[in-house]
């Protein structure tokens, strides 16, 4: 769908490049997401919106804190993936299996206790997981809110043979929402605007150890609301799967630049949300120049090196050739 900006919107996003201070960016960012249209062709800039609000939240708080110490991790690669979940649901597991990550592993509660980050590759881009400490309704680390607010998704991982399952996946959702980071399966359309949601695929741990039963409790409670997903990390199984949902889920599109009359550039693609247009492109690549960008050349799809307009949205895997 297209998103079909405004020009006031338009007008919120040359302030927003323009804006020095964290208050002009601030500022811009508000008035952005009051001038968004707000339709489904425009959900996932908008939840972009947030995040760069989040982000500069996190910046400002990391600048502002007196006491204490302030826990953030640099966001890396195409996207920022939390994982979350109640203790022992094999968090940790998960990191190691993705990544090259090596964190601790026990059949313990609470083993995890700072934020730890691994790169998970896929296809030709990288996206980033941080594996965090268990949340329940007695113990969540006071830096956990600041510190998955920013986060691009999430994946909300259940091991199916707790003894405690669905309550302990309860506590997590609400001590979350309780510091108005939601989990939802999909962005709402209209949600309270305190909220940063974060869109979460559910992912059920343990797959080789899991009875029918556990999987038709999960299905029934989750089944309507998160994207679910099976794996065993024991078992090899659903690891696959599990990346090609996480990249989906994610809503970015990747784009390669090709210089006119030169090859296209394969390795390294620019990661950008749903809805960014050949212009939205042209300035990632060269601000002062995208002004003067005249049309694009674009293949994919079923265009084949055709002429598009500066308004024309980039799809996965289109090839770009910039024209200034
Ligand atoms: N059978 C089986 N066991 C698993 C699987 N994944 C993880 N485990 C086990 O589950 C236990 C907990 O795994 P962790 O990865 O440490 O879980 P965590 O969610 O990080 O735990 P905390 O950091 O304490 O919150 C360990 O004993 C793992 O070996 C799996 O796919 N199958
Ligand atoms: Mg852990």
């Amino acid at each position: 769908m297209p998103a079909n900006l405004t020009p006031q919107y338009r007008a919120a996003e040359a302030k927003f490049k323009a804006a020095r201070t964290v208050e002009e960016k601030r500022a811009a960012l508000e008035e952005m997401m009051a001038t968004i249209p707000k339709h489904k062709g425009t959900e996932k800039m908008r939840a972009d919106l947030k995040r760069r609000m989040a982000r500069l939240r996190q910046e400002e708080e990391a600048r502002t804190a007196k006491h204490g110490y302030v826990v953030r991790v640099e966001p890396e690669g195409a996207a920022q993936i939390m994982l979350l979940g109640p203790p022992n649901s094999g968090k940790s597991s998960l990191l190691a299996a993705l990544t090259h990550a090596e964190p601790a592993i026990a059949d313990y509660p609470f083993t995890t206790t700072r934020p730890q980050p691994g790169m998970m590759p896929f296809e030709d881009v990288q996206v980033q997981l941080v594996d965090l400490p268990p949340i329940t309704t007695e113990h969540m680390e006071p830096w956990m809110a600041n510190v998955v607010r920013g986060a691009d998704a999430a994946l909300l991982l259940v091991d199916p043979t707790s003894a405690a399952v669905p309550e302990d996946v309860e506590e997590v959702r609400d001590r979350l929402a309780a510091v108005r980071v939601p989990l939802v399966g999909a962005l709402p359309e209209d949600g309270d605007p305190r909220d940063t949601p974060l869109e979460t695929l559910m992912v059920i741990t343990k797959a080789d150890r899991a009875r029918p039963d556990d999987l038709a409790v999960l299905e029934e409670f989750y089944g309507g609301l998160f994207p679910m997903l099976r794996i065993s990390v024991t078992a090899h199984q659903g690891l696959e799967p599990l990346k090609v949902a996480i990249w989906k889920h994610l809503g970015l599109v990747r784009v390669y630049s090709k210089p006119p009359g030169k090859p296209v550039d394969r390795r390294d693609p620019f990661v950008l949300p749903l809805g960014f247009t050949v212009h939205d492109l042209a300035e990632r690549i060269h601000r002062e120049l995208s002004e003067g960008l005249q049309f694009a050349r674009v293949w994919g799809g079923k265009l084949d090196g055709q002429r598009v307009a500066r308004d024309f949205e980039l799809r996965d895997r289109d090839v770009v050739e910039l024209h200034f």
